[in-house]
């Protein structure tokens, strides 16, 4: 299996800095991406290959440009008015507070647009989240030009932001990107599996309401888990999208066991919905030693992953996502791409 690798990803590192009374530590960072590369390499996965530029265009299908506008502005403007650090939000909306007027002043622009206050925009931030979406792309475009299967190695991660929304380390979404390429390319049916810890509450946003992206995620309980405020159960999509959101929530300490069969279940509505194509949000925070997760998955539980995700008999983009056990996330991540291309071909 082919990667796609861009090194400008290190141009995005959180500082973990100090935010008032708290900390904002940086288990999003570099390094993650890197021990999965030297993962690739050791196990000979395949070539490792660069990304391709692309215009900002893809992007815009799936994301307002005000996002966008915002997440290459907003460390110059943070800058420019002497802040020191990087551009964060320091509130955000509740009930009963206007969700429809855009503020013009950064913080206000911050507030409307950032969810969290975990996903500080650095100076070079922008070249590393293009990249991750020119990742993406590139591997999108393998897949067309007919790959089985194809690894993108993508950093900073993307399930988290929606198409007016960043915040859980994403800024854009990777996932939703390449679906939207491949529909845009052709493809009527598009799957996109999400088996990060964390539910992807930006990927079913942006297309909660449509039936021809299936989006399946399987998921700590938003009750007790990030990102809290979505990946209930009862989501199942609205209008055209009713019945295609899949949302399988499970409860703190879930083993293989428990996983698999929410996974079964998963690839089941995959199959009866007839993609043309998956995409996999391949997060692997649910293994046991994630220092802020709560699943217990084992090394040789990636590799059963791959292997059923393979049964499917799709054509498969795998695009990274979370994983913080950092000494171990080229094992876990490797494994299930391993396990994807030993199972039997159908
Ligand atoms: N105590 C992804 O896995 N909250 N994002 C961390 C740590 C944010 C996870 C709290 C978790 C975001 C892509
Ligand atoms: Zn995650």
């Amino acid at each position: 299996m082919e990667t796609i690798f861009s090194p400008n990803h290190r141009l995005h590192q959180s500082p973990g800095e100090l935010l008032h009374d708290g900390y904002v530590p940086a288990f999003e960072k570099p390094e993650r991406a890197e021990l999965v590369l030297a993962r690739v390499k050791e196990t000979g996965l395949g070539p490792v290959s660069p990304q391709a530029h692309y215009e900002l265009d893809s992007i815009l299908r799936v994301h307002d440009a005000g996002l966008v506008a915002l997440l290459q502005s907003a460390a110059a403007e943070w800058r420019a008015l002497n802040r020191p650090g990087c551009a964060i939000p320091f509130t955000w909306a509740t009930r009963g507070m206007r969700q429809d007027r855009i503020p013009t002043g950064l913080d206000g622009r911050l507030s409307y647009y950032g969810f969290d206050a975990g996903t500080p925009i650095t100076p070079t931030s922008w070249q590393a989240i293009k990249s991750s979406v020119d990742v993406a792309l590139t591997a999108t475009a393998r897949i067309t030009n007919g790959a089985r299967s194809v690894f993108g190695l993508c950093r900073p991660p993307g399930h988290h932001a929606g198409s007016d929304h960043y915040g859980g380390y994403c800024f854009l979404n990777n996932a939703a990107i390449a679906a939207q390429k491949f529909l845009d390319g052709g493809a009527s049916r598009v799957a996109i599996l999400d088996v990060d810890y964390h539910h992807g509450n930006g990927t079913q946003q942006i297309f909660y309401g449509r039936n021809d992206v299936l989006v399946v995620n399987i998921h700590a309980s938003p009750d007790h888990e990030y990102p809290f405020r979505l990946g209930w159960a009862d989501e199942i999509g609205s209008q055209a999208g009713e019945g295609f959101n899949l949302n399988l929530p499970l409860p703190a300490g879930t083993n293989w066991q428990g996983w698999s069969q929410a996974l079964e279940t998963g690839l089941r509505r995959i199959d009866v919905f007839g993609a043309d194509v998956l995409v996999v949000s391949l997060g692997v925070d649910t293994y046991k030693g994630d220092p802020i997760s709560q699943f217990r998955l084992e090394h040789d539980d990636f590799t059963r992953m791959g292997a059923r995700i393979a049964s499917l008999g799709k054509p498969t983009v795998f695009l990274m996502e979370g994983g913080y056990a950092v000494a171990e996330i080229g094992i876990n991540a490797v494994n299930v791409l391993t396990g994807f291309e030993g199972a039997p071909r159908l």
